[in-house]
């Protein structure tokens, strides 16, 4: 798509979602969208997610943490994925920034009316760290099960996110099979929460490389995750904001669900979920 085409798309607030992108959405459990921020306004962003990685924004305890292993409150430059939980709640002058106002308008395309932000995350894979794997899951096997689990996470790019710096892979269509069985990565939750599932014979990941702008948004039930990243000098680095329906949200604030990893019993299993966030 050429830089004309992307930018009639971004209208204020609003970005234009076509037929073809949401009938992807539903036939695949994801979809690509080109150019969904502009280089001057992902340049804006930048600064901010530059700003936390430098710790000038504090962010309380576990929300601050290497994904692939938990360890919280240690040099972040040893860490192989960095990860901020709810960076609006630690920096409240991004909420309402433009990419929120953007994916507010995508997700009601995409899903309908009702749908509010869940919670919001950086992760950024450091270069050369082989080991800065996202393990294959599916979402919806971290969170509470609803009546009314319509999802639109919407994955933005703040670096181009290649093969080798680690893009994001999907199994297209695996959000019409049941979830599938999952365990924690290191074998103990309290280590670390990170879960996963084992691919099946058959099962062909689709890498969906995207440029700094783009983003992807995936549902609650799309099987994914990313490789390490080989890059000697290229971080992947993305900005997440997820949407959920509204009483979603409700019915996990009411459990004291948040998305923290700071909340009480976040790495508990519990009847109907393991309350966390991927
Ligand atoms: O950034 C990644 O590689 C994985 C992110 C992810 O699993 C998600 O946003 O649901």
């Amino acid at each position: 798509m050429s830089d004309r085409a992307q930018s009639d798309r971004r209208t204020g607030a609003s970005y234009t979602v076509t037929d073809d992108d949401r009938a992807a959405f539903h036939r695949d459990g994801y979809v690509l969208l080109r150019g969904v921020l502009s280089p001057a306004e992902m340049d804006e962003i930048d600064a901010v997610y530059q700003r936390f990685f430098r710790g000038e924004i504090a962010v309380v305890g576990k929300d601050f943490n290497d994904m692939t292993t938990g360890e919280h409150g240690t040099d972040p430059s040893a860490y192989a994925i960095v990860n901020v939980m709810l960076p609006r709640r630690y920096f409240p002058e991004w909420q309402g920034n433009v990419f929120e106002q953007r994916a507010c308008s995508i997700a009601e395309q995409l899903c309908g009316e009702g749908m509010t932000i869940d919670f919001d995350q950086l992760l950024a894979k450091s270069p050369g760290r082989t080991d800065a794997v996202f393990g294959w899951h599916q979402d919806q096997a971290y969170w509470i099960d609803t009546d009314d689990r319509r999802t639109a996470t919407c994955w933005l790019a703040v670096d181009d996110s290649t093969l080798d710096n680690g893009c994001m892979q999907f199994l297209p269509g695996s959000h019409r099979e049941p979830v599938r069985p999952h365990h924690p990565l290191h074998g103990d939750r309290s280590a670390s929460h990170t879960l996963v599932t084992d691919l099946r014979e058959g099962d062909v990941l689709r890498p969906v490389p995207i440029s700094r702008g783009d983003i992807t948004v995936h549902n609650e039930g799309v099987l994914h995750g990313s490789g390490g990243n080989t890059s000697a000098s290229s971080y992947r680095r993305a900005y997440i904001v997820a949407l959920r329906s509204t009483s979603t949200v409700t019915e996990e604030r009411r459990r004291g669900f948040t998305h923290s990893h700071n909340d009480a019993g976040e790495v508990l299993d519990s009847v109907d979920g393991l309350h966390a966030s991927p």
